[in-house]
């Protein structure tokens, strides 16, 4: 108990001071560094890094640093009973508690404690030639369907991602049955649409792009390539003229932006994004590519450059020779969306509690909005129009319970633009939200909570008034979907939301372990009644959820 208190201690002393508790020399075997290299790259290298420079979370390099506020990080001068503690335990930041929620044995915990003692290892690089053999034309263009197969609405289909199986189902709305599971990349991030809806472009942690044709009766893959070994981010080409003629997938290693054809997937050009950070100009190795979106205005995407803080406005009319112009922001750009316009941009640097504001039409940066909460997350947010503020989009924080809304309309309201004009806390200690979504139809807003410690704050959806700007509504997940078949991993959730097309429903999944099939519940958007727990064997891990009519028109 004592050398509890006394480890809890260290740990917070260690991560607020840097305070030194020194190890001996450490050693791992050749089988330990295998293990440690791929338990690295699945649960931390998104946080940290690839060179665990740190992005959303700290620097966890073994050499030590200073950052601008005089604190002091290095993980060799922590130890390993400190660095075992933090990893078991998580920190209130936001770092997930690995060994408590039963994702690393106490073993593995201790593995990694020493894993980032040493130098982390020189990660590959991938050349068009890798890329060029990893593609597969599964369906050649002219062998595929002329019209759609289906009577089905499959403009009401959802593709969810069922995370740890590396699969998406597709499920439709109108029926709410499971039309079909396609394989995907490992530990699938995003799914796409594109601007007509028809394909369903997926990309997976690893880096592995596919795309969907959902006018087949049986939806299935029609392409794939690996187009580098991390990623999170895919789109397509949006623009009057480029409708779906070029993919774009986000590297976050090698750092890059990888162009395909939008029809076969095709590797087409590679640019890679290490640059210099936009404050204190130091050059940048692992300049990961954030979120992607296709601009409205021009026939460009939106590029988010994490460790940098640039924006890069990538236009595609020459896609051997693109042109690309580079807008500082702030640095740790990560998740972002549009306004109820689509002409601003807006994108959390969530390191920094910052929202950045991008005008896609003149491509600029019109405003940097401190969130006044600790790291926002918004997925692509909630828009709603405020009788009170005007047009306004919503954005929570993992760090703090805050939950915040931001002024919009420079044209007609500009008192409120780029502000945060009110500030809605959900209840209880602590954030965890990593999403809220709405509909224009519907007269709530709906935010999760799972990265929240407290069990029952994380099992809860929390329903907030558009009108009033408050929570008005908590919704408890009914238990009988929380029962985990593997007593070590607990089931998480409500994560994440989609609405129907008609924007009368929410979808909200419940995300479990391998060993459990997981419901996705679907509730009545007006009554808040569960109307549906869509639940099938195949449906394990679900995590985002995307509608096709909706994604295919940014209806957030
Ligand atoms: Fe995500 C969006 C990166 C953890 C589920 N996530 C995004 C985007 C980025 C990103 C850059 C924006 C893509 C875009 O719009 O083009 N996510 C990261 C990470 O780096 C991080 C923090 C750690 C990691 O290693 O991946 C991370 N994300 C998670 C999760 O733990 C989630 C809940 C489950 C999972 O897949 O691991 C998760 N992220 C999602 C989802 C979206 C997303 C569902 C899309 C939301 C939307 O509605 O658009």
């Amino acid at each position: 108990m004592k050398l509890k208190k006394l480890l809890s201690f260290s740990a917070i002393l260690a991560l607020t001071t840097g305070f030194a508790f020194a190890d001996d020399e450490i050693k791992l075997s050749p089988e330990e560094m295998k293990k440690a290299k791929q338990i690295y790259f699945d649960r931390c290298a998104g946080c940290h890094g690839m060179l665990r420079k740190g992005a959303l979370g700290p620097w966890i390099r073994p050499e030590p640093f200073k950052d601008k506020s005089g604190r002091t990080y290095g993980t060799k001068a922590l130890g390993t009973e400190v660095l075992k503690k933090i990893i078991n335990d998580g920190t209130p930041g936001g770092m997930p508690g690995w060994g408590k929620s039963g994702e690393l044995t106490p073993e593995e915990v201790e593995l990694m404690a020493k894993f980032i003692q040493l130098p982390p290892p020189q990660p590959p690089e991938k050349s068009m030639k890798d890329l060029r053999d990893s593609w597969k034309v599964l369906v050649p263009v002219d062998k595929r369907p002329k019209k759609p197969q289906t009577d089905r609405n499959w403009k009401n289909y959802f593709a969810v991602i069922l995370r740890d199986v590396g699969k998406i189902a597709i499920i439709d709305g109108d029926k709410k049955d499971v039309v079909s599971v396609v394989p995907s990349g490992f530990a699938t991030h995003i799914v796409r649409h594109s601007k007509d809806g028809r394909y369903v472009y997926v990309i997976g942690r690893d880096g592995k792009a596919s795309m969907i044709d959902l006018w087949m009766k049986e939806p299935k893959n029609v392409a794939e390539i690996r187009v580098c070994n991390d990623a999170r981010s895919i789109d397509t080409s949006k623009y009057e003229g480029y409708e779906g003629k070029y993919a774009v997938v986000g590297c976050y290693w090698p750092p890059s932006i990888v162009t395909l054809d939008g029809q076969t997937l095709e590797p087409l050009k590679q640019v890679a994004t290490a640059s210099y950070t936009i404050d204190d100009g130091v050059f940048t190795r692992e300049a990961r590519v954030a979120s992607i979106v296709a601009n409205h205005f021009k026939p460009e995407w939106v590029v988010n450059i994490k460790e940098t803080g640039q924006v890069w406005m990538y236009d595609y009319t020459d896609v051997k020779n693109p042109t690309i112009k580079m807008i500082e922001a702030e640095r740790f750009l990560h998740d972002g969306g549009w306004d109820s316009s689509k002409r601003y941009f807006l994108v959390a640097a969530n390191a920094r509690d910052t929202i950045c504001v991008v005008d896609a039409k003149d491509g600029k940066l019109v405003a940097k909005v401190p969130s006044q909460g600790t790291k926002p997350h918004p997925g692509r947010g909630a828009n709603v129009n405020s009788k009170k503020y005007g047009p306004v989009w919503v954005t929570g924080h993992i760090g703090s319970n805050d939950i915040v809304a931001i002024g919009t309309d420079p044209e007609k309201h500009p008192d409120n633009a780029w502000k945060v004009v009110k500030k809605i806390k959900l209840p209880g200690e602590g954030g965890g939200n990593l999403f809220v979504k709405t509909h224009p139809k519907c007269k709530y807003i709906f935010a999760d909570r799972p990265v929240n410690p407290n069990r029952e704050l994380q099992t809860k959806i929390y329903v907030i008034d558009k009108d009033k700007l408050e929570v008005v509504n908590e919704i408890k997940i009914p238990e009988k979907y929380l029962k985990s078949k593997n007593p070590k991993v607990k089931m998480r959730g409500p994560v994440h939301f989609e609405f129907n097309d008609k924007g009368d429903e929410v979808w909200t999944s419940i995300w479990g372990n391998k060993e459990t099939p997981s419901a996705i519940l679907v509730y009545d958007a007006n009554t808040l009644k569960l109307k549906k727990a869509i639940e099938d064997p195949r449906i394990i891990t679900p995590t985002g959820k995307f509608n096709t009519y909706n994604t295919m028109k940014d209806i957030y």
